[in-house]
C-alpha cells in the first residue's frame, strides 16, 4: 500500500518535472469511471452516428459503416476536472478530419462550434478548432481493445494532451462524450450538460478553467 503510494508520488514528480502535470492535478494509475446517469446498452442493428447542422448534407452512418472508416492512433494524457490525471493513454478511432477528407462531411463556412450528442441526451460543446485537432478523437478503442461499456462503448469523444504539443488546446476530459451518437455543427456556441451546470466553457487544463463561478 505505502509502496504504491510512494511509486505514484515518484511518477507524479516525474510528470511535473516534464511539464505534463497541470496545476491542481494528481496522477492516477487507475482509470476512474465518471458519468451522470446509467450505462446505455448497445444494439449494432439500430445504432447510428449522425452529423448535422452547419454541413452541406446531414450524415448518418450505421455501426457497420462507421467501423469501415480509417482509424488513427493517439497517445494522450487525460485530465479530469475532479483532479485526476492519467498519462500515456492509448486511443484509436476516427478523427473528425477523416470524415472531411473522405468526403463524408462538408462543413459550411459558418461552422464554428461542435456539440457532441450522446445517449440519454448528454451533450458537451467544443470549438471546431478543437474537434479538428489531433488531440480529439471519435474513439472506438482504448489500449488496443474495444472500449468497455463504462468508458463509452461503442464510441466516445476523447480529448487530452499530446505531450510536447503546446500548440494544441487541451480541455478537461468531460469535453469528450461517452456513448457518442452524433456531432452537431454550430454557428454560435451552445453549452453542453456540465457547461450548463456551471463548468467552465473553455475548460483549459493549464489555466485551471474548472468552474465558471
Ligand atoms: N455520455 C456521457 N459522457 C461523459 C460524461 C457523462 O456524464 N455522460 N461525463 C464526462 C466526464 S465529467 C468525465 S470526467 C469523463 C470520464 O470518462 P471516463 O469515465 O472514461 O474516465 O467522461 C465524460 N463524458
Ligand atoms: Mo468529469
Amino acid at each position: 500500500m505505502f509502496e504504491n503510494f510512494a511509486q505514484r508520488k515518484k511518477d507524479e514528480e516525474r510528470m511535473r518535472a516534464e511539464g505534463r502535470l497541470p496545476p491542481g492535478q494528481s496522477l492516477t494509475n487507475k482509470f476512474p469511471v465518471l458519468h451522470y446517469g446509467p450505462v446505455p446498452s448497445f444494439d449494432p442493428t439500430t445504432w447510428t452516428f449522425r452529423a448535422w447542422g452547419e454541413v452541406e448534407q446531414p450524415l448518418t452512418l450505421t455501426w457497420e459503416q462507421f467501423n469501415q472508416l480509417p482509424r488513427q492512433r493517439v497517445r494522450m494524457d487525460l485530465h479530469c476536472v475532479t483532479r485526476w490525471s492519467k498519462f500515456d493513454t492509448e486511443w484509436e478511432g476516427v478523427s473528425v478530419r477523416t470524415l472531411l477528407e473522405q468526403g463524408l462531411l462538408r462543413l459550411l463556412p459558418t461552422a464554428r462550434f461542435v456539440l457532441q450528442h450522446a445517449e440519454f441526451g448528454y451533450t458537451t460543446n467544443i470549438p471546431l478548432e478543437v474537434a479538428l485537432a489531433e488531440n480529439f478523437l471519435l474513439a472506438t478503442h482504448h489500449n488496443g481493445q474495444p472500449l468497455t461499456p463504462d468508458h463509452g462503448y461503442p464510441l466516445r469523444g476523447v480529448v487530452g494532451a499530446i505531450p510536447g504539443r503546446t500548440d494544441l488546446k487541451t480541455p478537461y476530459l468531460w469535453k469528450g462524450a461517452k456513448w457518442l451518437r452524433g456531432l452537431e455543427f454550430l454557428q454560435t456556441d451552445r453549452l453542453g450538460f456540465w457547461e450548463e451546470a456551471g463548468y467552465h466553457n473553455n475548460a483549459d487544463v493549464w489555466a485551471e478553467e474548472r468552474m465558471r463561478f
